[in-house]
């Protein structure tokens, strides 16, 4: 048998366990995916992934990785995962709340000082206890990983302080906590699958958007959009959902597998995050975006009237433990 690249897997799996003697073990393939690129924060945490799965289960099972949205966007992947039409997806929880609504209250902005307290939270018990409510609605979350810290860009106007956001036209992610936020700042909200973003900046469908940096970059939004203003106004965590049927199927060595490659994906999306924040400013505005310094504070003064709100949402107990846990 001679191998090339078109040589089945499974042919080739079967022709090595053969040449040393052994017997062909059988191979689970399994579907991951993300809405961004590969060459991202998100595409190094499912590459490693499967890398590492590979690695603990003598590759007896394969995961195979989808990226840029090709088998659809967050939502849509979370559905599948639920459905197990698809194993796994890496994703924001933008559309999270749609599903394990317990989740929604780390979406709330300006909830975090910084990333190290947001991998704090999630790494600890409020996060793990997060993690759990999941599995009543047919996930089971691996780990907490990260997104970002999100930022607003647009090509109407610079914008220096939250009045110059009145009337902007911007993409949101399907999550109702930003929606709700986001209204509070004058914006106008359009909800929309992240595959469409660059499109719909490009004809002027909206005016801008908000991503971290990371996104901004791997999507190359700096082609179609002009201000990108740091107002860090909302931390965006990110979750490895596996289906919980499969993930119950696994023998209990494999089920530890998975998480230790979770933990392992974790730390190189979290690395490649704050690389893409040390290099992003001076990066995109290489590529000809205006970059705005903002005065945070005043972004956040802005949605006193929101928080009240979500005090009464979610419990001024819930938020002030998550915003003082040390
Ligand atoms: O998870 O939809 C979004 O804006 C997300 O930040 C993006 O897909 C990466």
């Amino acid at each position: 048998m001679s191998f090339n690249r078109r040589t089945p897997l499974l042919a080739l799996a079967a022709a090595c366990a053969l040449a040393a003697g052994l017997p062909a073990q059988a191979q689970t393939a399994m579907r991951s995916s993300i809405s961004v690129a590969q060459n991202s924060h998100q595409g190094v945490g499912i590459d490693v992934f499967a890398k590492e799965v590979d690695k603990r289960t003598n590759g007896r099972i394969k995961i195979q990785n989808f990226y840029s949205g090709s088998l659809g966007g967050e939502l849509q992947s979370v559905e599948a995962v639920q459905l197990g039409t698809q194993e796994l997806t890496f994703t924001s929880t933008g559309p999270v709340p749609n599903f394990v609504p317990a989740a929604r209250i780390l979406d709330i902005p300006f909830l975090f000082r910084d990333k190290a307290h947001a991998r704090a939270v999630l790494d600890g018990p409020i996060g793990q206890d997060l993690l759990k409510e999941f599995e009543s609605k047919g996930f089971k979350a691996l780990a907490w990983g990260e997104n970002g810290v999100r930022h607003m860009t647009n090509s109407k106007r610079a914008v220096n302080a939250p009045d110059d956001l009145k009337g902007l036209k911007m993409r949101t992610m399907e999550n109702p906590v930003h929606i709700a936020a986001y209204k509070g700042f004058g914006i106008i909200p359009t909800p929309m699958a992240f595959p469409e973003v660059f499109t719909a900046l490009q004809q002027g469908t909206v005016d801008g958007q908000e991503n971290p940096l990371s996104v901004i970059m791997a999507a190359k939004f700096d082609q179609v959009q002009k201000h990108l203003s740091l107002t860090g106004h909302v931390y965006s965590p990110a979750v490895m959902l596996m289906n919980k049927a499969s993930f119950d199927k696994l023998s209990a060595a494999d089920k530890q597998a998975f998480l230790d490659a979770a933990k392992e994906a974790v730390k190189a999306n979290r690395a490649r995050v704050d690389e893409d924040d040390a290099k992003g400013v001076t990066e995109l505005r290489s590529k000809g975006m205006q970059v705005i310094e903002v005065d945070k504070a005043k972004f956040q003064a802005a949605l006193t009237p929101v928080y009240a709100e979500f005090e009464k949402q979610f419990g001024k107990a819930n938020i002030d433990k998550i915003r003082n846990f040390k």
